[in-house]
């Protein structure tokens, strides 16, 4: 046997040991199907945005979680981006995490911006007013947002475990395949790379009289071998790979190219990933950097990422027409 087809076994047997909320599911993979063949029937682009972290239960009726760092900014920005570019979006993401557009007010408030007017404060109506000038990028913001849902090219899923998220992975890239190399994978969460299979893992919440906790956590199978052999294997495929050592960055982002046999990763360091990051293929590696200027003003790297994106998707799917 291959070393390939152990690798796709591994992913299936995954599947067989591992339960998911079958239910939200379904609801899901049908909202995915429905989308990916309106855009279909238009011969548009759809991309598949991932963002957010994962989170390990360490129970089966888990009380505590192991979790990361990630708070889904890259992806949510990104979307943005693939919407203005005229993509369709599906953005599978992280609950809790940001989500795009209204990721602008995370940091603040926004009940901060509205007023009840003054006729209504005796309760006799419901009117709220809205005070722009405490936050004058709402307007666009609200625009963009309802363009992007009025078109139809915006399709928000969650997820909250590694299972669920894997699942609903699968479910898109056999959906997208549809679409051939229209399709763009754009994998911005960060995946936990290991985890403690149901078996494995005690009933009941784990308790601390118990003393210290000493955890055996298994290997998540490489997932992605299956969705470029397998489950989309004409879609174009752009990777994240976060480093903390700027020494290993370019060597596992090149591994991951050789092993995979997609098309781009995009190599970040940890601290820097808001203002840098590095382009990798077989053929080139290419710095993407914000200035100085850029950087103070917030501007988002995630723009600069996306075009340079497109652009490589743009010739990779002209070079798949016959
Ligand atoms: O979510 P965020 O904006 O805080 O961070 C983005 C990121 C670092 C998770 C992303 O750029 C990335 O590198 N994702 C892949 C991580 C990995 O599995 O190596």
């Amino acid at each position: 046997m291959e070393a390939d087809d152990i690798d796709l076994d591994v992913v299936d047997l995954f599947f067989d040991d591992n339960d998911y909320n079958p239910k939200k599911y379904q609801d899901d993979i049908s909202k995915i199907q429905t989308f990916v063949a309106g855009h279909h029937a238009r011969m548009n682009k759809v991309v598949l945005v991932t963002s957010g972290g994962t989170a390990i239960p360490l129970e089966n009726q888990a009380v505590r979680f192991i979790e990361n760092f990630s708070g889904g900014k890259r992806g949510a920005a990104s979307a943005e981006y693939f919407l203005s570019e005229g993509y369709g979006v599906i953005f599978l993401y992280r609950q809790g995490s940001l989500r795009p557009y209204s990721r602008h007010f995370a940091g603040g408030n926004i009940l901060d911006v509205l007023e009840i007017r003054e006729d209504c404060k005796d309760g006799t109506c419901s009117q709220l007013q809205v005070d722009t000038t405490k936050m004058p990028s709402l307007m666009a913001i609200v625009e963009a947002y309802q363009t992007a849902k009025n078109s139809g090219r915006l399709l928000e899923v969650s997820y909250h475990s590694l299972v669920d998220y894997i699942a609903l992975l699968k479910a898109s890239s056999e959906a997208l395949h549809l679409l051939g190399s229209l399709a763009v994978f754009y994998l911005a969460a960060a995946v936990s790379d290991f985890y403690i299979p149901p078996s494995d893992m005690p009933k009941h919440k784990i308790q601390s009289t118990s003393g210290p906790l000493q955890l055996a956590l298994h290997q998540v199978p490489k997932f992605l071998r299956a969705l470029v052999s397998k489950w989309s294997p004409k879609a174009f495929v752009a990777t994240f790979k976060l480093e903390t050592d700027e020494a290993i960055l370019i060597d596992k982002a090149l591994g991951a190219l050789s092993k995979y046999g997609h098309q781009v990763v995009i190599a970040n360091i940890l601290h820097e990933r808001r203002y840098r990051v590095i382009i990798v293929t077989k053929e080139e590696q290419k710095e993407l950097l914000l200035s100085r200027a850029s950087q103070d003003q917030e501007h988002d790297i995630e723009r600069v990422i996306v075009r340079d994106i497109c652009i490589r998707h743009d010739q990779f799917h002209k070079g798949t027409e016959v």
